[in-house]
């Protein structure tokens, strides 16, 4: 016997079999994006749904040209386009109930709108005004995030709130392909699956980060895969099939409220346009590969479908375009209207107590605008006086000349 057996401080036990925790297969994404349009799988979808999808992609569309054009007139500052990708837009806010809540990105601004916001309040960030031009509650859409994934733990924490309340509500994030590299997309998935919090991540992989294509981005087999090692299901879909966006998002949210936990969903799409009306997207990508994509747009593929079930006619096409138009023509007028702002906003809602550093900027920034109206005011006098010299001098030349006018040619106008 040796001195550990005689002390009783060892006793091997082997160990138990090892399991895998959950199972893997059930949680794996399909091999190829899921699709709808142009397969039998359309002929079973509401043909109600699939004509006001149709719509809003048409709206939508239209929303994303308008919306650059106003860039060029120097009326919005930046717009991240989604031309391309409308129908992850549109499928992403009507998959949701109203009671849910949306957390968007910069890029989702019509998304925000389908849900539901004023077209002009949807974009406040983007013309540099306010951060949010809406009310997040009165609409259940939290603000657009501009860093990348930090709406996605805000996403988790609402969900898991909500759930803790017992109230029904699901939150569906949306996030780019480089936002999946982000510490805060680890942190929300994991939270997200531990908790079993009713959450549906949407990732619109739309091929880039600004120029950083998806092969520099990431070494995994698809993003969906991702959902596997957090053990939530991954879903890949055609982003530009709106019929199978909309079915795999309102399948994810209906699971969420069931209690079945979140659901990863790939949405594999292609952003058209360069990232903002600010980046040259010809320094890094060919035009062959925007062509491929054109050639698979989304509105396209579902005009395709309604008119070649004969769901869809001439005067169909020209109504959705018409509407379209109202609501472009009723953007333009709106955006061209100067906002009246006050530069002291700039300081009212970040905290509901101001920090001691932000009450400091605040009165440096009152000191500053006070002491610009001053010398503004100077000036004024200054050129006012002027005006008066120059004119009683030009009275008193026209004078001493004869002229019987106040104001002789040459003189101040
Ligand atoms: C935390 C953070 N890091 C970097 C940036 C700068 N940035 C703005 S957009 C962008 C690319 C994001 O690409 P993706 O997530 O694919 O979204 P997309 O623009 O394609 O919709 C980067 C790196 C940022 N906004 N936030
Ligand atoms: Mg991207």
């Amino acid at each position: 016997m040796t001195v550990m057996e005689q002390r009783g401080a060892y006793r091997p036990t082997p160990p138990p079999a090892w399991q895998a925790r959950t199972e893997p297969a059930p949680l794996l994404p399909d091999a190829e994006p899921y699709r709808v349009l142009g397969t039998k799988a359309a002929e079973r979808v509401d043909p109600a749904l699939l004509r006001t999808l149709y719509a809003r992609l048409v709206h939508g569309r239209r929303y994303n040209t308008q919306a650059t054009a106003l860039t060029k007139q120097g009326r919005l500052a930046v717009y991240p386009s989604s031309t391309g990708q409308e129908a992850c837009e549109v499928a992403a806010a009507l998959a949701l109930e109203e009671r849910d809540w949306l957390f968007p990105s910069y890029r989702d601004t019509l998304a925000v709108v389908t849900r539901g916001v004023d077209p002009v309040e949807a974009l406040t960030l983007l013309r540099g005004d306010w951060h949010t031009g809406y009310d997040p509650r009165a609409h259940r859409v939290a603000p657009l995030s501009t860093p990348l994934a930090t709406q996605l733990p805000h996403a988790v924490g609402l969900a898991h709130a909500a759930r803790l309340k017992g109230d029904d509500v699901v939150a569906l994030a949306m996030v780019g392909d480089g936002g999946t590299s982000e510490g805060d997309f680890h942190e929300a998935l994991n939270f997200a699956a531990v908790w079993r919090a009713p959450v549906v991540f949407l990732v619109q992989n739309n091929g880039f980060a600004i120029s950083v294509p998806l092969a520099k981005q990431t070494a995994a087999p698809s993003l969906a895969h991702k959902a596997v090692g957090y053990g939530m299901p991954g879903r890949l879909v055609d982003g530009n099939d709106a019929a199978a966006v909309h079915e795999v998002l309102t399948d994810a949210v209906r699971h969420a409220r069931e209690g079945g936990g979140p659901t990863l969903v790939e949405a594999v799409t292609y952003r058209v346009e360069a990232h903002t009306n600010a980046d040259d997207a010809t320094r890094y990508r060919g035009d062959d590969e925007v062509a491929a994509w054109r050639r698979h747009d989304p509105v396209d593929l579902l005009e395709r479908e309604l008119t070649g079930r004969g769901l869809l006619d001439e005067e169909g096409v020209r109504a959705a375009r018409e509407d379209a138009e109202t609501m472009a023509a009723g953007l333009r007028a709106r955006m061209n209207e100067d906002p009246e702002l006050d530069p002291m906003d700039l300081f009212a809602h970040v905290y509901a107590e101001p920090t001691p550093q932000l009450r400091e900027q605040r009165e440096l920034l009152r000191a500053e605008l006070a002491a610009e109206a001053e010398a503004e005011a100077e000036t004024e006098t200054e050129s006012e006086a002027e005006t008066e010299a120059t004119t009683d001098a030009a009275t008193h030349a026209g004078t001493a000349t004869g002229s019987v006018s106040g104001a002789p040619e040459g003189g101040p106008r």
